[in-house]
């Protein structure tokens, strides 16, 4: 994929220009074929990327009873993880060399949470509203059902050997090393008041290496008015559109 922009520094000052600006930054991203055909984004296969950006936040949910077709246990195929869990094979070698390097960064990584099938989110919401007594708050830390980013197959809760994750350097490893793999923090303490989730430093998107670099390099972990999910939510829609990616309407 060629582009003709720097796109790190296009996207840290394209919010500043507006919604138009960002767009322009997403549609740099997308190539289509001769037809106007969706051929490539960000990397990724258009059929792949139209799959795995799907818009999954509080407000936007999945379509009804999503579940991905290549789920692999995570512990057979080399991936430490905390019981029985499943991601989709499409991630398995980057969540791999994940937990590698911050192996060799004396971080012990293992995936505590990977794959939740919509059914299932409705015992964890469940639980969290016994817990907190009020729905609301509940869907301040776990995400109502069909609505969580988990029954994607391709998002992991990274959870480590240390009692207290928080105050590990796993966070700030996973903040400095993530988007190398693939990996997007959508749960960011800036903006958290924009997700609606607390903030949730071991929850880590895939969205494909060439989306999680230009994020991580223009800043998104900082950002307070705009998080990840919405950038996605627009590269997704651009991948989803058939119009073609004129800029300058006659
Ligand atoms: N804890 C996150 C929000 C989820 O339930 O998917
Ligand atoms: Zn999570």
């Amino acid at each position: 994929m060629t582009l003709a922009l720097p796109m790190a520094f296009a996207l840290r000052t394209a919010w500043a220009q507006g919604d138009r600006g960002l767009l322009e930054w997403v549609r740099s991203g997308v190539e289509r074929d001769q037809s106007g055909n969706v051929s490539i984004v960000f990397g990724l296969p258009g059929d792949l990327a139209r799959e795995v950006l799907l818009p999954a936040t509080r407000a936007d949910s999945l379509p009804d009873g999503y579940m991905p077709t290549d789920l692999a246990s995570a512990a057979a195929n080399g991936v430490p993880s905390s019981g029985r869990q499943l991601l989709r094979t499409l991630i398995l070698d980057d969540t791999r060399n994940l937990v590698q390097a911050a192996q060799n960064d004396g971080q012990q990584l293992y995936v505590g949470s990977g794959f939740r099938s919509q059914a299932y989110q409705v015992d964890v919401f469940a639980a969290q509203v016994a817990r907190w007594g009020d729905e609301d708050v509940a869907n301040r830390y776990s995400a109502r059902p069909g609505h969580s980013q988990h029954q994607l197959g391709t998002t992991i809760d990274f959870t480590t050997d240390f009692r207290n994750f928080r105050t590990s350097e796993a966070p700030a490893w996973l903040r400095d090393n993530a988007y190398w793999f693939g990996f997007v923090l959508p749960y960011t303490a800036a903006a958290s008041s924009k997700t609606g989730y607390v903030d949730e430093p071991w929850h880590a998107r895939w969205v494909g290496h060439p989306l999680a670099s230009r994020l991580h390099t223009a800043g998104y972990l900082d950002w307070t008015d705009l998080d990840a999910d919405d950038v996605v939510a627009m590269v997704h829609a651009e991948a989803t559109s058939s119009a073609q990616p004129g800029l300058d309407p006659p």
